[in-house]
């Protein structure tokens, strides 16, 4: 083990995929001895209040005062990370999400003590939506090339972010990860029954419900495998988009084939109880949510987009389709579903690749790699073998 860093981590603390890698690597990063200080507005859902060793967390207080129309966010954040760097002499700022994070740790940078450095994830939208904005599309690019290290979460991300912001730079490849210690086929044999009879399959759509999931995709592929094979749809999350998905629904007299479970903390416990998850997104730099429940043994079919044909390999750990092609994603399904052996197989083989590609230990030693390269410093610990 090598010297512990100071690291400054800043991510969106509520829900979303950005906000739980940036939390579970400053939680991992905590546990190899590093010292991480979250800088957010808010805790990180992620993070719990309990006091957890060589984590610290920083609040960002927004000035309001009354000729604001809008309160300066941006630049609280700014001032308190770079109040934070100087204060706890740290070695680096690792910010997750281009906007605005990148562009305050620049700014902080600026303010702060002269060694510390900058290193930002791209997650997503920040580039395949946010960069396509004129209006932010130069500041981007900008943050980019200023920071210290840009990784990105697929090779389909760094792709993007070179074609459509012109960049030429180095972007690190860091895929998103999974906590094997949490993420394992949990027994919920007892919770299956609440759901579906024995002879029915669940299918399972995990999401914040925006168009870019194309949440009415899962509703048509459920509905064409439940004519082959009895069926259930289980929805977890909430968003924009849910109230039009009830109104299909309903229209198309799936009320009673269909389960709303809003939030759940428990994603491990809940991803277990499904046959296969739906992923048919527009845009998709990674998928976390197919990952986790790789890691749980649950096979996805989801769409081509971005980073998914990373994450999931085609009929070995689940099957993909062109966006909007919902025939084909109903056929793959009622292909997986209808096999019991072939449904082996693919559990086995996700349990596999989740565990030895997406391994928390080898993710986590990776961003380290990444930030002892820029501090100029050697890394002492070996590559670990998941
Ligand atoms: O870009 C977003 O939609 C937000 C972001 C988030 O905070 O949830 O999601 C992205 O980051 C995740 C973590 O790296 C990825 O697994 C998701 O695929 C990605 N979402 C999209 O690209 C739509």
């Amino acid at each position: 083990m090598s010297e512990g860093l100071k690291i400054g981590i800043t991510c969106y603390p509520s829900l979303g995929g950005s906000g739980v890698v940036a939390t579970e690597l400053g939680k991992l990063l905590a546990e190899r001895g590093h010292q991480i200080h979250f800088i957010t507005h808010n805790i990180p859902f992620r993070l719990g209040s309990k006091f957890q060793k060589n984590i610290q967390y920083h609040e960002v207080d927004v000035n309001d005062y009354y000729v604001f129309r809008y309160p300066p966010y941006d630049l609280s954040l700014a001032s308190k990370m770079a109040q934070v760097a100087n204060l706890q002499q740290l070695d680096l700022l690792h910010v997750h999400y281009a906007v605005p994070h990148a562009v305050c740790a620049y700014l902080a940078k600026q303010m702060a003590h002269p060694d510390l450095k900058v290193v930002t994830t791209l997650h997503g939208t920040d580039i395949t939506v946010l960069a396509q904005d004129e209006s932010l599309k130069d500041m981007i690019r900008f943050a980019i090339n200023q920071s210290d290290a840009v990784t990105a979460v697929s090779q389909d991300l760094i792709n993007q972010t070179r074609e459509m912001l012109d960049i030429n730079r180095d972007i690190d490849l860091t895929y998103n990860f999974i906590d094997k210690r949490v993420y394992y086929p949990r027994d919920i044999a007892h919770l299956r029954s609440e759901f579906a009879y024995p002879h029915e399959k669940i299918l399972m759509h995990i999401s914040n419900f925006r168009p870019v999931k194309r949440v009415s995709d899962v509703v048509e592929v459920f509905a064409k495998v439940h004519e082959q094979i009895p069926s259930r749809l289980v929805f977890v999350g909430e968003g924009p988009d849910m109230p039009k998905v009830q109104c299909m629904i309903r229209n198309m007299g799936l009320e009673d084939r269909v389960h709303f479970l809003g939030k759940q903390d428990e994603i491990a416990q809940v991803i277990s109880l499904a046959d296969v998850l739906l992923l048919p997104s527009e845009k998709e730099s990674f998928g976390l949510v197919a990952l986790e429940a790789m890691a749980c043994g649950v096979p996805t079919i989801g769409s081509e987009a971005g980073g998914i044909p990373e994450l999931v390999t085609h009929g070995e750990t689940g099957y993909l389709a062109p966006v909007g092609d919902t025939d084909k994603m109903a056929e793959h399904a009622v292909q997986l579903l209808s096999n019991d052996q072939l449904a082996a197989q693919m559990r086995e083989a996700c349990l596999h690749r989740a565990r030895h590609v997406f391994c928390n230990d080898l993710i986590t030693w990776e961003y380290e790699k990444i930030y002892y390269r820029v501090l100029n410093r050697e890394v002492m610990n070996a590559k670990p073998s998941c």
